[in-house]
């Protein structure tokens, strides 16, 4: 059987600050990202502070890294530098176009994100921001038009700036309120026409990165802010069902497999201890509760306790995740002694890298996917994965990328094989990202994934041109053969 399963869905993923542009439009309010640079000033994803004497600093990291970022810094835009996601490729007025190219490929679904600032611009408003609902209800409305499923991501590593300014994001209970109060506009105002939600993006990041809005890098704080995240969550779940009751929802996890560096036993240990980084996300928010292992992560963290009300393990177990989302681009090594989460730490010289020296390993996906399903049991639904690169266009803006459909095809067959060999349950696949965006880690249109190309370089140079690539085409056969064009 060299197809995919009947009715699976197949599409592409991409993120509001990534994509929308419009940063000042609409009353949409500030939101942290805002403040990411081009790299222009010294090295790639730069964000723009000013310590209280007017001192700039230009932390390597967003300013939620706390080791980088003095607590009294505030962000600031400046004059001289240029801010690639505030124009990014203007989907914001492009929508239409985007998704008719999308529709052209045969998508049947479509993952994006809702920006928070611009449904709540400082995310404690009474009332919702009636020019941010009408924006998505006509993205929405096209995406019908097209018999495209929206799949929307309620929080892509993002909040109302003022929430992480004023109250250190996720590391106040308070903002499980605010939260709330977005979810339940968007379940009133979208529920009858979206099906599935993902409550945040890569949450496991909270670890390191991302998502959840804290200056500070004290452990007991962070995983504090991912427990609110994990109640938010789960009351966003018990809500969404109540409300819309053929909801599905799930939280998109980062998950990279990690391999031992070797089959010496304390390396093969080491890499299940560090795997449990991941499984603790997934576990609580898709079995709903703690895992007795939970205490090793958190002294691994400098911390022995956190406290959990029985009210909120309520929460957790009413609340649990319907499928399993995750991204995919890569693997890792690790071997004992090195920290742990340590991305890009070690080489493995059995695989090639992209040019961000990503390392690119098909199987790895099979892997992750049987992994997932032996434990939770709960469909899968990848909804991201793709390949970042440096594309070179013609003066017709047309891209030969045969390396792109080099990597997706290794990619789609390792995820058939998972599927129909190993009886692994999955619903779909969302590519990253089909038209090219600003890159989430530098802050750059360089780094390129899409199906289709935008005339839009990192100094915001470009007449936003929209163009089919190759692999456009290809993914186009891919979709119509449910899968088995790629044989
Ligand atoms: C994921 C994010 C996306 C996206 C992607 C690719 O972590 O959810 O927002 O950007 O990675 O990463 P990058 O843009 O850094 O190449």
């Amino acid at each position: 059987m060299n197809t995919f399963p009947k009715g699976f869905l197949w599409g592409g993923a991409s993120a509001d600050f990534q994509v929308e542009g419009g940063f000042d439009e609409g009353g949409r309010g500030l939101l942290s990202h805002d403040y990411e640079t081009d790299g222009s000033l010294e090295e790639p994803r730069h964000h723009t502070m000013k310590m209280p004497d007017g001192t700039l600093i230009y932390p390597r990291s967003s300013f939620f890294y706390a080791d980088e970022v003095p607590p009294e810094a505030e962000p600031v835009f400046l004059e001289d530098a240029y801010y690639p996601s505030h124009k990014a490729v203007d989907f914001y007025h492009h929508y239409k176009e985007d998704i008719a190219l999308m529709a052209g490929m045969g998508f049947n679904v479509y993952r994006f994100s809702i920006c928070w600032s611009r449904i709540y611009p400082n995310g404690e408003e009474e009332q919702p921001n009636k020019e941010g609902l009408s924006f998505y209800r006509n993205v929405i409305n096209e995406l019908k038009k097209y018999g495209m499923e929206p799949l929307i991501t309620i929080c892509h590593d993002e909040m109302p700036m003022n929430l992480a300014l004023k109250y250190d994001g996720w590391s106040s209970r308070y903002l499980i309120d605010c939260y709330l109060k977005y979810c339940k506009t968007l379940f009133e105002h979208f529920g009858q026409d979206c099906k599935y939600w993902l409550t945040f993006n890569e949450i496991n990041a909270v670890k390191g990165f991302g998502p959840c809005g804290t200056r500070k890098s004290d452990g007991h704080v962070r995983y504090l802010a991912a427990h609110h995240m994990f109640v938010a969550s789960a009351k966003a779940v018990i809500l969404g069902h109540e409300m819309m009751p053929d909801a599905k929802f799930g939280t998109m996890y980062a998950m990279s497999e990690l391999y031992p560096a070797s089959c010496k036993s304390e390396d093969v240990f080491h890499a299940l201890l560090e795997r449990r980084e991941n499984w603790y996300f997934i576990d609580i928010m898709a079995r709903g509760y703690y895992p007795s292992y939970a205490k090793q992560i958190w002294k691994h963290h400098g911390f022995d306790h956190l406290e959990i009300s029985d009210e909120d393990k309520d929460i957790l177990k009413r609340g649990q995740l319907d499928f399993v989302s995750f991204s995919y681009y890569r693997s890792n090594i690790t071997q004992a002694g090195d920290p742990w989460f340590n991305v890009g730490g070690s080489i493995n010289p059995y695989l090639e890298t992209t040019p961000w020296g990503w390392p690119i390993d098909p199987l790895g996906l099979r892997h992750v996917m049987n992994t997932i399903y032996d434990r939770i049991q709960k469909p899968l639904f990848i909804v991201e994965n793709g390949l970042g690169v440096v594309d070179q266009a013609d003066e017709n803006g047309y891209v030969e990328d045969d390396y792109r459909i080099e990597y997706l095809k290794d990619h789609f067959k390792a995820m058939r094989d998972a599927i129909n060999e190993d009886g692994v349950d999955c619903i779909g696949y969302t590519m990253w990202a089909p038209v090219d965006l600003v890159s989430l880690s530098t802050g750059e249109m360089k780094k390129r994934y899409g199906f289709i190309y935008v005339d839009m370089n990192d100094k915001g140079e470009g007449s936003l041109k929209r163009t089919p690539k190759k692999s456009y085409y290809w993914m186009k056969e891919v979709i119509s053969s449910n899968g088995s064009s790629i044989d």
